[in-house]
């Protein structure tokens, strides 16, 4: 068998999207074996899907070294699990499976910036024109979500079936020793916590920088029945919450202090934490003056912010690094269980960026990218003409309207 036509075979299939509540449930219940069975089909379809959307990227980005540095190691890791598609699941082989998924996950843990090396190539070595730059953006939300995505089940896999500590499960202990984990996920997940952590940590490299930094005010809204003085615990992975807040702090203070200079007293970031029955939200407000409408939405371009890196060796100079991919990647962590992050701003004031949760784990769906005909047409479409007097592909009637 070859693995061209394993790969056809496996990307023939649709991932299947679990919710928080299935992961939940299969971490309490399920047996090493029936996770093995499940992920060793689970992942090479996941893998599949994504590297056929791989082999569609536009001819000259396909060709940069770092992309095909990328595609080697999905090739690998496809093949490394490959191994195991007939194997009879005894100790010894479920030993070696975790084991091997370890070596994956390490694998692929500079997949994001080898990306963005390779789009970065690509400017260097060509011009890049509207339609690739559409492709590539289309592209690396759905290779970036697909990475998420694939790391969260090795990542529960891994944690729930500690290879080596142990000999076994150390998580799912019943009664009081129980932890509130399951694998990455927190059951009673303490979110003013981390909105406090992530603001520590951003506060830090902040102070560093600029020597000062604006306070954090966090508001708790409560319904006015429910008089509770109760934290906000939800069930969520916290390592994506922070993830998400951690960059969005670090925007906020850099456009707080840029804006007011040197002062006694920076206006502090306020942020509101609100739980619905649909929804759970977190607003987070700066008053760095916002950004003017007409950039709100290049902030989440991958092409936008690829500017050339500082090098990691003046560290000290870029501590609230520039809209790297931390925007549009902390808006996939959102999407991921079905969430948003959006941003508004108001030029000349501040701006408020709304983190979206899902309150309910059973509406926690993975959002995944399928690979199906659809998708195979939007990389050979040319983008649509609008039909909008704003649009600036309208070029003939820029033209016209020139010479009246
Ligand atoms: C700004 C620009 C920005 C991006 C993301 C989050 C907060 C902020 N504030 O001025």
């Amino acid at each position: 068998q070859t693995i061209a036509k394993m790969l056809d075979f496996y990307s023939q299939f649709n991932p299947s999207p679990l919710s928080i509540k299935k992961f939940i449930d299969f971490g309490l219940n399920a047996s090493e074996k029936k996770s093995f069975v499940f992920l060793r089909k689970e992942l090479p379809v996941r893998l599949a899907n994504i590297m056929k959307e791989i082999a569609l990227l536009p001819e000259n980005l396909l060709r940069m070294p770092s992309v095909i540095a990328v595609n080697d190691w999905y090739m690998r890791s496809f093949q490394e699990i490959m191994e195991f598609e007939k194997k009879d699941p005894n100790d010894q082989i479920l030993e070696h499976f975790c084991n091997e998924l370890v070596k994956i996950r390490n694998r692929h843990s500079d997949v994001v910036e080898t990306m963005a090396q390779g789009v970065l190539e690509l400017k260097e070595s060509h011009d890049v024109d509207h339609h690739t730059e559409h492709s590539i953006q289309y592209f690396l939300d759905r290779f970036y979500m697909s990475r998420i995505s694939i790391r969260m089940l090795i990542n529960q896999h891994i944690h729930l079936f500690p290879a080596l500590l142990f000999g076994g499960q150390v998580e799912n202990v019943p009664g009081p020793n129980r932890s509130k984990y399951i694998g990455c996920i927190d059951t009673q997940c303490d979110v003013v916590g981390v909105i406090r952590d992530a603001f520590e940590n951003a506060r830090f490299l902040c102070d560093q920088y600029y020597l000062a930094s604006p306070d954090l005010i966090v508001d708790v809204a409560r319904h006015p029945d429910f008089e509770s003085d109760q934290d906000i615990n939800i069930v969520y992975v916290p390592s994506h919450l922070y993830h998400i807040l951690f960059e969005l702090f670090k925007n906020s203070m850099r456009a707080v202090m840029e804006y007011h200079g040197s002062v006694d007293q920076y206006p502090p970031l306020t942020v509101t934490v609100a739980k619905g029955k649909e929804d759970i939200c977190l607003k987070m407000s700066d008053r760095g003056g916002g950004i003017p409408r007409s950039t709100t939405d290049h902030l989440f371009k991958y092409m936008y912010s690829t500017a050339p890196q500082p090098s990691k060796s003046d560290a000290h100079t870029v501590p609230l690094a520039g809209y790297g991919y931390g925007l549009p990647i902390s808006r996939l962590y959102a999407r991921y269980f079905h969430g948003d992050l959006v941003l508004m701003s108001c030029e000349g004031h501040g701006t408020d960026a709304v983190v979206y949760m899902k309150a309910l784990s059973n509406e926690a769906n993975e959002l995944l990218p399928i690979f199906n005909k659809t998708t195979s047409k939007f990389y050979r479409t040319i983008v649509q003409t609008g039909d909008w007097s704003n649009q600036a592909t309208n070029i003939g009637d820029r033209q016209m309207s020139t010479r009246l």
